[in-house]
């Protein structure tokens, strides 16, 4: 019996990576450490035998604590949205740098192990059209306050792993989709702005490309990750999804829901035109696979059973809508 600790557990990635993990592993004992921000939702957890505990990463005795008490730290607490990052970097430095500092000087403290969740933002991006993939070597180059926050952050982890012999490991993962998403998001603002009778919006042209990968694929690699994963390795994560762009993606969820309107609004400044993942090193490693893989069969089955998570859980995003909605009216989006 092991206790896992959760930081960012009451987001989106974070509460279905408890929601999973406690299927999986019914023995384990999960504790959610979570700020709440205006992204997280202790409702995402409700139904689960976990101990909450809202709070901020940045709290050094807090996490002292609730690591003392852990076997393994999951960390998933960030913010997490490049657009918010262009308005007001500040908190990114602090939860994404501050907080993963101190988390690495609880889990020193302790001897304990680190599973850090990162991005394939930080490893910058690739032309629209080229072939490559980002593998575990490419160089960082982030772009956005977002992601350059999330870069140092793996860097810290990577020092702490060299200069003082933490235990841990890292996964790299592409664009997620799926239930309890917060709708700023792509995917989700599109599927409410049907639901609430707007027309979904696209920025610019539309021709960038995501590796969109289902929120219970990244999951699962992470749980192989920390039953499997070798000590101070990192895991590139993606499901091969890179050969789909925005506008595709909104037309495809237009055509899942009924709709055949959209419009283009004012692009992303600095937007990173490509993404894409290679995940052989997973694959090969640890026997890792996604379930829901290309556009025709995967991302169709992953889309239609969100867009159904949407349609049945209006009383979850409602209460956003508006306010997101101004926020990007008053920037054009
Ligand atoms: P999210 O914004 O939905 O959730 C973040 C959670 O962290 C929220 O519950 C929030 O309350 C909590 N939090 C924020 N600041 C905190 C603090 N200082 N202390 C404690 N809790 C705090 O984000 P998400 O999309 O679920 O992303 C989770 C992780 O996965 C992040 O590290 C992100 O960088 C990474 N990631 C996300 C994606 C994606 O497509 N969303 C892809 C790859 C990696
Ligand atoms: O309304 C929109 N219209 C639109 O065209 C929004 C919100 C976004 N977009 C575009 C911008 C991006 O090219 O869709 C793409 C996806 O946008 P986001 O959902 O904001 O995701 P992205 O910026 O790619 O970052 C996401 O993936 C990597 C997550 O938010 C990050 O946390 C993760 O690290």
């Amino acid at each position: 019996m092991r206790t896992l600790l959760v930081t960012g557990g009451a987001g989106f990635i974070g509460s279905n990576f408890v929601h999973l993990a406690a299927r999986q592993n019914p023995t384990d004992r999960i504790i959610v450490l979570d700020k709440i921000t205006y992204a997280g939702n202790r409702d995402n957890l409700s139904g689960l035998d976990v101990e909450f505990v809202q709070g901020d990463i940045c709290d050094g005795p807090l996490v002292d604590e609730l690591v003392s008490r852990s076997d393994v730290v999951i960390h998933f607490a960030a913010e997490s949205h490049n657009d918010n990052s262009l308005r007001d970097p500040s908190p990114f430095v602090d939860t994404n740098l501050v907080g993963t500092f101190t988390l690495l000087e609880a889990i020193r403290r302790h001897a304990r192990h680190l599973h850090h969740i990162s991005t394939d933002e930080v490893f910058g991006d690739l032309p629209i059209d080229s072939p490559e993939r980002f593998t575990e070597e490419t160089p960082y180059r982030p772009s956005s306050p977002y992601s350059a926050t999330k870069a140092g952050s793996d860097h810290l982890v990577r020092a702490w792993v060299r200069s003082f012999g933490v235990s841990a490991t890292i996964s790299n993962c592409s664009n997620n989709y799926g239930p309890y998403q917060h709708i700023e998001k792509f995917i989700p603002r599109q599927i409410t702005n049907i639901l609430d009778g707007r027309l979904p919006k696209l920025y610019g042209t539309g021709e960038q490309v995501r590796d969109w990968i289902h929120v219970d694929d990244h999951n699962a690699a992470v749980l192989q990750i920390l039953d499997h994963g070798r000590m101070g390795e990192t895991y590139n994560i993606g499901a091969d999804n890179d050969h789909v762009n925005n506008r595709q993606v909104i037309e495809l969820i237009c055509e899942l829901m009924g709709v055949e309107d959209y419009e283009h609004v004012a692009d992303r400044p600095g937007h990173d035109q490509r993404y894409a993942m290679d995940s052989t090193k997973l694959r090969r490693e640890l026997g890792w696979a996604p379930r829901y893989t290309d556009t025709e069969t995967g991302m169709r089955a992953g889309l239609t059973q969100t867009i159904a998570w949407y349609r049945e859980h209006e009383q979850w995003w409602r209460p956003l809508k508006q306010q997101v909605e101004s926020g990007y009216q008053e920037r054009g989006q």
